[in-house]
């Protein structure tokens, strides 16, 4: 009889059917689809990174990300993919403002929320968009023309600009180009000899100003080189040195973002003034999604504190300090 029991034991543990079946506890993971303009500066890449962390797999997130490579019809290919993916939430960082309404319409008529981060979507409808989360563009311009103001306050002889813009119809682009041209109808001493097209990258500024610099002639005295961020600044740096210019000396070069090495060259002195524009928006994404995921509504409009540096306020340590 013992064995008879023994055998039926060791068969109902050997089936396992003893225990409990194992309950799956943990929650659906959540699907986030998130279109991201490209890798074109410094300022993208630790962009990308901080969304990454932020919708990371331990917080419960499955992360599908595309890079457009600077391409907006391959944003809105990988709209259209989210949707049919059927993901929960679709962030996109937008290239440029416009040409969003009609796949934006798709992915509310397929009940996705949509999260702007950075630059800004100009829809329509804003029901188009859950919420967005970025920067104040035209105010880092404004601090920039500030600093200019005071900068060049007491001369009365023209102060010659040369305009380096970001990619063309983007909200960076849109807000830093608008405060500089304010500041320049304010200012009747203030030129803007040139407006050359960057699109934030060093390669781009580097063609375009040595190319424009070849037109001048002999050691032509300018001020400012307006570059709207730090890799073109990157670029017209290469190219003026190239020309004979003495970076710091002869003329001020003024960028946006604030990545470790442009402050790295405005503590060198080479980069006269460095107006912070912040990546780090992952956090703040996530935080939308997370209240939404209560069944709460996100604030529609969130901007992020930046500050400005000059060669005065860098040290190593601050750098060190930084996350980008
Ligand atoms: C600004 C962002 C801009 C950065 C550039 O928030 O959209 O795009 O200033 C980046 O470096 O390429
Ligand atoms: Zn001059």
């Amino acid at each position: 009889m013992k064995r008879l029991i023994a055998v039926l034991l060791s068969m109902l543990l050997l089936c396992g059917c003893t225990e409990k079946p194992q309950e799956t506890t943990e929650p659906p993971m959540t699907v986030v689809g998130i279109s991201q303009v490209g890798a074109e500066s410094d300022w993208r890449v630790a962009n990308s990174e901080s969304m990454k962390a932020a919708f990371s797999e331990d917080k419960g997130y499955r992360l599908l990300f595309s890079d457009a490579r600077q391409k907006q019809e391959n944003q809105i290919t990988a709209v259209r993919k989210f949707i049919q993916q059927q993901v929960d939430y679709i962030v996109l960082m937008p290239l440029c403002e416009t040409g969003w309404d009609s796949v934006l319409q798709e992915a509310k008529k397929a009940g996705i929320p949509v999260i702007l981060v950075d630059r800004m979507a100009d829809v329509e409808d804003d029901s188009l968009y859950a919420a967005h989360v970025g920067s104040d563009f035209y105010g880092e311009g404004v601090s920039a023309v500030k600093w200019m103001e005071s900068r060049y306050a007491k001369r009365t002889d023209s102060i010659e600009i040369i305009h380096i813009q970001g990619t063309m119809g983007s909200t960076a682009q849109i807000g830093r180009t608008r405060a500089l041209e304010e500041a320049v109808r304010r200012h009747p001493n203030w030129q803007i000899l040139t407006c050359l097209d960057g699109d934030f990258t060093q390669a781009k500024a580097y063609e375009a100003l040595g190319d424009y610099l070849d037109t001048l002639p002999n050691s032509q005295d300018f001020d400012v080189v307006y570059c709207e961020n730090d890799n073109e600044a990157f670029g017209a740096i290469e190219a003026l040195r190239e020309h004979g210019y003495r970076v710091g000396t002869d003329v001020d070069v003024i960028c946006f973002d604030a990545t470790a090495n442009a402050l790295r060259l405005c503590g060198a002195g080479e980069i006269s003034l460095v107006v912070e524009c912040n990546p780090l928006l992952g956090p703040l994404a996530e935080e939308i999604v997370r209240t939404m995921e209560e069944g709460e509504v996100p604030p529609k409009h969130k901007y992020i504190d930046e500050r400005m540096f000059v060669q005065a306020n860098i040290t190593e340590e601050l750098i060190a300090g930084r996350e980008y």
